[in-house]
């Protein structure tokens, strides 16, 4: 039984902080674009739908075990926006450009009015049966200002989580691991991943 899972993914800092969580566990881990997988059109207009989607399109192509990440960022003030759409928020221009889009969509809204929360769901896909196990994660917080701070990536330099006062950008790695959405999607999907991964 092999231990290699695969991450569908083609986000270079998804995949930097699925390595960091899973090394310990003893599992290697791929990327989706290390394997040259095709795209996936992320159709779908839930996170679970999409994640879904993503981890079966892989795991069929692979003939890996495929764990999918759906996430993004839910504003109330923007009736929850970008939500399912946040990777490209601001057309095909990433990072830099759905950050400029979402301060500018949210000038002058006051600072009590700028909660949002980041959304992770993590599907879990083998390619031997269509089962597929589903966790969620999500980071309540606030939308600063301006951009804060250089680590992580995203909307990472402007989201503040609940009850800090730094940005993401500005926590180590751990401290974003302990507290972020997909840390907390991950370890819900501990218990399935070494299910799958134990042989049988
Ligand atoms: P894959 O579909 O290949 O995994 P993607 O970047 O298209 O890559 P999504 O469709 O799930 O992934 O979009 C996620 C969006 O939410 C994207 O804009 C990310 O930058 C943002 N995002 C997700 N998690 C984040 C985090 O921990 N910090 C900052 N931004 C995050």
């Amino acid at each position: 039984m092999t231990r290699t899972l695969l991450i569908a993914t083609r986000n270079r800092g998804k995949l930097l902080e699925f390595e960091r969580i899973f090394g310990a566990l003893g599992v290697q881990v791929v990327g989706a674009a290390d394997l040259g997988l095709p795209e996936v059109d992320e159709d779908a207009d839930t996170f679970e739908g999409n994640a879904t989607k993503k981890a079966r399109a892989c795991a069929a192509a692979s003939g890996l075990l495929a764990l999918a990440d759906d996430s993004g960022l839910v504003v109330d003030a923007l009736d929850g926006a970008p939500g399912v759409h946040s990777a490209r928020y601001a057309g095909s221009a990433g990072d830099a450009a759905n950050v400029d889009k979402l301060l500018d969509a949210l000038a002058g809204v006051p600072e009590g009015a700028r909660s949002a929360r980041f959304r992770c769901v993590l599907a879990l896909a083998s390619p031997d049966d269509d089962e597929v196990a589903l966790t969620v994660g999500t980071c309540e917080g606030a939308i600063a200002f301006e951009r804060v701070g250089g680590l992580g990536f995203g909307y990472d330099p402007v989201f503040v989580p609940a009850g800090h006062t730094r940005t993401m950008a500005e926590l180590g790695a751990d401290e974003k691991d302990a507290l972020s959405h997909r840390g907390q999607a991950t370890q819900a999907m501990k218990a399935h991943l070494a299910d799958r991964l134990r042989p049988r």
